[in-house]
Parts: C-alpha cells; sequence; structure tokens
C-alpha cells in the first residue's frame, strides 16, 4: 500500500513539475540569415551605437560573403538593429567584408567595448582575419559609438603572425 502512495506521489510530482517547467517567455524577435551556413548569430552583442540611450542589437555572420554561396568565401558581415519602440527585422547599419578579403571572416568576434574614447558613448569593437598572403595575422578594430556613429574603424591594432606563437 505504501508502495503504491508513493507511486502516486511520484507521478503527483512528475506532473507539476512538468508545468512549471514550460518556457513561458515571448518570442519578441526572430530573424535568420541571408543564406544557409553563412553563420548568423555566431556572435551577438548589446550596445547603445547610436547613443539614444537605448540597447541596440548587434549580429555577426562571419561566414556570409557576397556571392550568396556558402563555403565559397567568408567575408563576413556584421548587422547592427537600433533598439526602439519600432524594431524589427532590418538592419540600421551593415558592415561587410568584402572591402577586405575574401577570409578576413568579419563577424566572427564582436564585443562592445564600453566607452573607451569617453566621450559617454559606448564603443564597438571587432576582430577580423589578415591576408593570408600577407604577414598580418588579425586587425582590431573600434567604432566609436554616438549619434553619428559609422563603418570606419576609428581605432586600429595590427598583429602580425609573429606577434602570436
Ligand atoms: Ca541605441
Ligand atoms: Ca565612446
Amino acid at each position: 500500500m505504501k508502495l503504491k502512495k508513493n507511486f502516486i506521489f511520484t507521478i503527483c510530482f512528475l506532473f507539476v513539475a512538468f508545468l512549471f517547467a514550460e518556457n513561458h517567455m515571448q518570442l519578441i524577435w526572430q530573424q535568420e540569415g541571408e543564406f544557409v551556413n553563412s553563420y548568423y548569430g555566431y556572435s551577438i552583442a548589446s550596445i547603445d551605437f547610436n547613443g539614444d540611450s537605448i540597447d541596440d542589437l548587434v549580429v555577426g555572420s562571419y561566414k556570409w560573403n557576397q556571392s550568396g554561396l556558402p563555403g565559397s568565401t567568408q567575408q563576413g558581415k556584421i548587422y547592427f538593429y537600433y533598439g526602439g519602440t519600432v524594431f524589427d527585422t532590418i538592419p540600421d547599419l551593415t558592415i561587410d567584408g568584402s572591402q577586405y578579403n575574401y577570409y578576413s571572416m568579419i563577424g566572427n568576434h564582436i564585443v562592445n567595448c564600453g566607452d573607451v574614447n569617453g566621450d559617454g558613448f559606448d564603443d564597438f569593437g571587432s576582430i577580423r582575419y589578415g591576408n593570408y598572403t600577407s604577414n598580418i595575422k588579425y586587425f582590431i578594430e573600434i567604432f566609436f559609438g554616438g549619434t553619428q556613429c559609422d563603418t570606419i574603424p576609428d581605432f586600429q591594432k595590427i598583429i602580425y603572425n609573429n606577434d602570436v606563437n
């Protein structure tokens, strides 16, 4: 009899646990990359890049390329979605690696740097790969945020192959 009570209690406990284990969070935003295997969403960051006191979403897609064919090159792309009452899936700003080399993989490493230049606006950091034929391993780049933010790096540090063991 006691064994039967324990069994019923266990079943009730599992049922209640199941009820509370449901995810009641509401999906408020969803987006897909431009093509399969572009690795959209591999990296994300939260930053108030445009200086309006509302956090913005930054998404990296380091295997993006101009051809739209997976694997042909890995130039990479970074998408900025400014936050606000209208938070849509249309990027407000993009940086794409086609201006660099075929394997720059921009968007692989992105970060909110904080306010590194002390102007009161969050700044955005990114690492991209150098050209295989050069001695450059990485470019560490920082884009200063603000009301007039753009996609031109305001700071750049070059890491050479000899610098990395
Ligand atoms: Ca903002
Ligand atoms: Ca700043």
